[in-house]
């Protein structure tokens, strides 16, 4: 009698648990056997950590439940926090959570790239705490590292950090939660960056995911005229799952989300795996789809620093957030069961050194832990015209850059408030 009861209690309490995700060949699947398509929402509402107070996060997964999101990306934690009743209040409310493993300091920079073993830490502190909850959807390992096109020299980087978490997952014996990157929407880093990111014969060395920050449809457009047509084309053919980590133009007003409609129908679901829309807390840069009270003015005494209230019962803003409803309503994918899918797709050609486009020769080898992107002696080694191996460089640590010179420039602090603005800033740019 006792050991049945133990066991229907086992068995409940497996049966109540969210199905874990992960990838095979260009698509995520749950653990029940089912595609997985992010319905997603960009939440951070403070800088360092929005998943420690669970009063918040009850409040804000039970209104995001009611529209049916399913995941949200949070760009920084602190994993030294206690995240256990924030995972398991959205958990209960079917959600996943894409983490950043990187954080202010420790980015991956594209003005003075390198990856070191101080990096190699930090983020693995943010894996250890983040693996043990199955509704850990993925982990991004940078977030917009390269924008320019001589900022590719930055794109190895990454791909070395995707490396080495990779291969930290797998030393702890975590179970094979994603790792990937979401990058601003370059149009004429496209598709080098994903097909590099993509690319080479070693599974050990290419990133799980790849994700697009793209404002591409606003107002009243269609899959033709956004630009959403030459996404899909470019990524077509990418072997590994790709889906749009931030989306959600902001001009005109209101927003319609009518984009959900061409990412979760026949025209895009059968090549993307959802999307995230960009944010749910409203801000300076007014793409909130719910606030916590009207702004106040940040002089006041108590008052938030830019005015916005952090915190409390979340308000719709409308019509913003009912359009959307509305919108997550009807556009739905069911895809295709794990069981009746075989991969065809194979790894991308590595994109060649294309001077001021694609700066990096993609069958180089990775820099090792400690290399330091180094001018003089990569552009050879980036142009494959070196003799020696990719290594000469490593560890060589450059006298021109200055470390956390960038950390205080408008684009870092852009993309560590209000990252929609940067993807919006260099979409309008590049996107033609
Ligand atoms: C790694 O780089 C950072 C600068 O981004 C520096 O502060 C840190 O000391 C470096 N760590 C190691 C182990 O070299
Ligand atoms: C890219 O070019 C810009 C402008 O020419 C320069 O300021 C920057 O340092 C270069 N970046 C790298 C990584 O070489
Ligand atoms: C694949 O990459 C991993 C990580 O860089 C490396 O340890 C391994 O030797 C590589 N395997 C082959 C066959 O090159
Ligand atoms: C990628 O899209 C661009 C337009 O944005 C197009 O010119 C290019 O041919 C596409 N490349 C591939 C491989 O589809
Ligand atoms: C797609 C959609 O639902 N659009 C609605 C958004 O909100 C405005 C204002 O209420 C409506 O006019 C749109 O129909």
């Amino acid at each position: 009698m006792r050991s049945t009861l133990v066991l229907a209690t086992a068995y409940a309490g497996l049966a109540a648990a969210i199905p874990t995700i992960s990838v095979k060949g260009s698509k995520f699947f749950t653990s029940d056997g089912d595609q997985f398509y992010l319905k997603g929402i960009a939440y951070q509402l403070v800088p360092d950590d929005p998943l420690i107070d669970n009063t918040q996060c009850t409040l804000d997964a039970k209104l995001m439940k009611s529209i049916g999101t399913n995941s949200i990306r949070v760009y920084h934690v602190d994993p030294e926090g206690d995240h256990k009743d924030c995972m398991k209040t959205f958990e209960d409310a079917g959600i996943y959570i894409w983490v950043d493993l990187d954080t202010f300091n420790t980015q991956i920079e594209q003005a003075s790239p390198h990856w070191n073993q101080s990096q190699v830490d930090a983020f693995a502190l943010v894996m250890d705490e983040f693996q043990q909850f199955d509704n850990t959807g993925g982990f991004f390992v940078g977030n917009e590292v390269l924008t320019t096109p001589n900022g590719s020299v930055a794109a190895p980087f990454v791909k070395a950090a995707a490396r080495d978490m990779k291969a930290y997952r797998n030393s702890k014996k975590y179970r094979n939660i994603p790792i990937g990157y979401s990058a601003a929407d370059i149009a004429s880093l496209r598709p080098m960056l994903q097909n590099y990111m993509a690319c080479g014969d070693n599974s050990s060395e290419v990133l799980d995911f790849f994700s697009l920050n793209a404002y591409e449809w606003c107002g009243d457009s269609d899959y033709a005229t956004s630009g959403y047509t030459q996404l899909t084309k470019n990524a077509t053919n990418l072997n590994i799952p790709i889906f749009l980590s931030e989306t959600g133009c902001n001009t005109p007003k209101p927003r319609t989300f009518q984009d959900q409609e061409a990412i979760f129908g026949s025209e895009m679901s059968s090549v993307w795996s959802g999307s995230i829309i960009y944010e749910w807390i409203e801000e300076a840069n007014n793409y909130g789809l719910i606030k916590y009270g009207e702004k106040v003015n940040p002089t006041a005494s108590d008052a938030p620093p830019d005015g916005f209230t952090r915190s409390g019962t979340p308000t719709p803003i409308s019509p913003d957030f009912d359009n959307l409803s509305k919108v997550w309503k009807t556009a739905s994918a069911s895809g295709i069961k794990e069981s009746a899918y075989t991969p065809s797709l194979t790894a991308p050609p590595c994109p060649a050194y294309t001077s001021d486009v694609w700066e990096v020769n993609g069958g180089v080898a990775l820099p090792t832990i400690g290399q330091t992107y180094d001018a003089a002696v990569e552009s050879s080694i980036a142009r494959g015209t070196a003799t020696g191996s990719a290594a000469t460089g490593a560890s060589s640590p450059t006298t021109t850059s200055q470390p956390g010179a960038a950390m205080g420039s408008p684009i870092k602090e852009v993309q560590g408030m209000g990252l929609g603005l940067l993807g919006l800033l260099f979409g309008f740019f590049w996107w033609m």
